[in-house]
């Protein structure tokens, strides 16, 4: 079943919304399979944010996502990146639809809430960042699969 990691983001942490969040995951029926309490350290975010090393907005998008504790789960389903990244709504939030996340609760594109991986390929290797290192994720099955999943 495909995974995808789910990060909410420090303004999701300060501003007590991290379970509203996630619960809208669960709520679609993507399954829980790992979460986390953590603090990203520099090394981490580069890590994580690879691909934009070097952007005029890296620097911030750093300081951002480690000014604060956030969490990091792994959710699993049918199509769990896509499923994930409409649940989401778009990277900039005051164009997100309403009804999503970042269209029901931000404004800026540098505190948007939460992240997901954007492909199957950036969900392996984002889950192997953020539970790589002995840290669990659970493969399981609900009661109520058979009526989530055909
Ligand atoms: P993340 O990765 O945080 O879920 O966001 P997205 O997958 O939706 O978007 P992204 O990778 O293009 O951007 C990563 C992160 O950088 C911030 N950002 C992005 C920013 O502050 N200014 C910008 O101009 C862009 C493009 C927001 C999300």
């Amino acid at each position: 079943m495909e995974r995808t990691l789910i990060l909410i983001k420090p303004d999701g942490m300060q501003r007590g919304i991290s379970f509203e969040i996630l619960s809208r995951f669960e709520k679609r029926g993507l399954r829980l399979a790992g979460l986390r309490l953590l603090q990203v350290s520099r090394e981490l975010a580069e890590d994580h944010y690879g691909e934009h090393v070097g952007k005029p907005f890296f620097e911030g998008l750093v300081a951002y996502i480690t000014s604060s504790p956030i969490i990091a789960a792994v959710f699993e389903g049918t199509d769990a990146v896509s499923a994930a990244r409409s649940t989401m709504g778009g990277t900039k939030p005051v164009d997100a639809t309403p009804g999503t996340i970042r269209g029901d609760y931000g404004l800026e594109i540098g505190r948007n809430v939460v992240h997901g991986s954007d492909s199957p390929e950036s969900a392996e290797r984002e889950i192997s960042i953020f539970f790589g290192a002995g840290a669990d994720v659970i493969s399981w099955s609900r009661d109520v699969d058979s009526w989530v999943f055909e």
